[in-house]
């Protein structure tokens, strides 16, 4: 090999080496959010993404993580959700101000392992956990849950499988680096004003379930404390409205200039669910963080974007409806719950640039181009 393929070989090794392993449990369905999260950590240069676990059984959502995945080159990524599916499309009986997208989006942008009609070919959500949990080095992976707890309480009370011998929650405990969790308020329930209810990550679908993962947690036998466990409360992202310049630039209303070839589904999603608004950023802030922890992307400045609220203690979750309360342990040093550490709008800025990078930036788009040619055309070689 020749001193400069050596190096070159040796910058892609370390590029490859400095990936963050990523798994995204999503709520897909319900808000647009998390379309915006999906955004970020496909397009990521930093991220390598197993999997994407749906814990909403619409099959909409399945097809929809799968268009979008496929639009930014990374249709190879597993994809799992709970059965029964069900044909349930998004309907604001709140406000009437909300739009559906996830069937838009799937059928518009169809592609991928699960494209328009074929979502029963989606994983079972706890059976690829295993997989790509047991294939993955020990300690080296970050869930960032950004929906419902479902998924996650079927995992812990696995059992051995084809793909693991071991019990749900030594698996998860042994492969986990980081588990990062949207939801909830800190340091409990209300206590920023916003709302007396529990948080609706943790009591939207079955509080119990929420209650099970994030209690479970505090088990200081099965936890080891190298596992880190962060959680990023509603008030972190509620009045970081993202997603204008994504729906200017991407989502120009039809008869405008822009080819539909040209599109982004997740500009799409946006302007149909907020009806060309921008949204609040609780889970693209949580991917973020999961990917570039508190310093935030470059793009965010010396300051770094967040920072930890507490410096010991753990969260505990009511079964019964889903509130919830942070207990000062000191005792207890590997779990915190985030805070901006800017300001909403330079947050927003951090998040509508990430957006606008992977969407027309040289990762998405270079991604997308590898997937059909096989070539990177910045340098002109095969694939890695
Ligand atoms: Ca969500």
């Amino acid at each position: 090999m020749k001193p400069f393929a050596i190096a070159l070989h040796l910058i892609i090794s370390t590029v490859v080496l400095a990936k963050k392993n990523l798994i995204i449990d999503t709520d897909l369905f319900s808000d647009v959010d998390d379309a915006g999260a999906l955004l970020i950590a496909t397009t990521s240069p930093n991220v390598n993404l197993l999997a994407v676990s749906i814990n909403y059984p619409s099959s909409y959502s399945a097809l929809a993580a799968s268009a979008i995945l496929a639009h930014y080159g990374k249709a190879h990524v597993p994809i799992g959700i709970p059965r029964p599916l069900t044909n349930t499309t998004f309907f604001d009986s709140w406000s009437f101000t909300l739009g559906e997208y996830t069937s838009k989006v799937a059928y518009h942008f169809s592609g991928g392992s699960l494209p328009w009609g074929r979502a029963e070919d989606a994983w079972d959500p706890v059976a690829l956990y295993r997989k790509v949990l047991a294939e993955a080095d020990d300690g080296s992976v970050t869930i960032v849950s950004i929906g419902f707890l479902d998924n996650l309480s079927v995992l812990l009370n696995s059992t051995a499988d084809a793909h693991s011998p071991l019990p749900g929650r030594t698996l998860l405990a042994r492969k986990l680096s980081e588990l990062v969790i949207m939801g909830g308020s800190f340091p409990f329930t209300n206590s920023t004003g916003n709302s007396s209810t529990g948080s609706w990550n943790f009591a939207g679908s079955d509080p119990a379930l929420a209650a099970h993962v994030v209690n479970d947690l505090t088990d200081r036998s099965s936890w080891p404390p190298r596992v880190r466990v962060v959680y990023v409360g509603d008030d972190v992202g509620a009045r970081v409205l993202t997603g204008g310049p994504l729906i200017s630039a991407a989502a120009a209303a039809p008869g405008s200039q822009l080819k539909d070839e040209d599109r982004d589904p997740v500009g799409m999603a946006y302007a149909w669910y907020g009806y060309y608004t921008p949204r609040p950023s609780w889970d693209p802030l949580a991917v973020v963080y999961a990917i570039h922890g508190l310093e935030g992307p470059e793009e965010s400045g010396e300051s770094g974007l967040f920072e930890f609220g507490n410096h010991c203690g753990y969260n505990r979750v009511d079964r019964r409806d889903g509130t919830n309360r942070w207990v000062w342990d000191e005792g207890v040093r590997n779990q915190f719950f985030l805070r901006l550490k800017v300001a909403d709008e330079r947050a927003a800025e951090v998040v509508d640039d990430l957006f606008m990078k992977g969407t027309f930036g040289t990762v998405g788009r270079e991604g997308k181009q590898r997937q059909e040619t096989g070539r990177c055309n910045l340098c002109g070689h095969e694939e890695l």
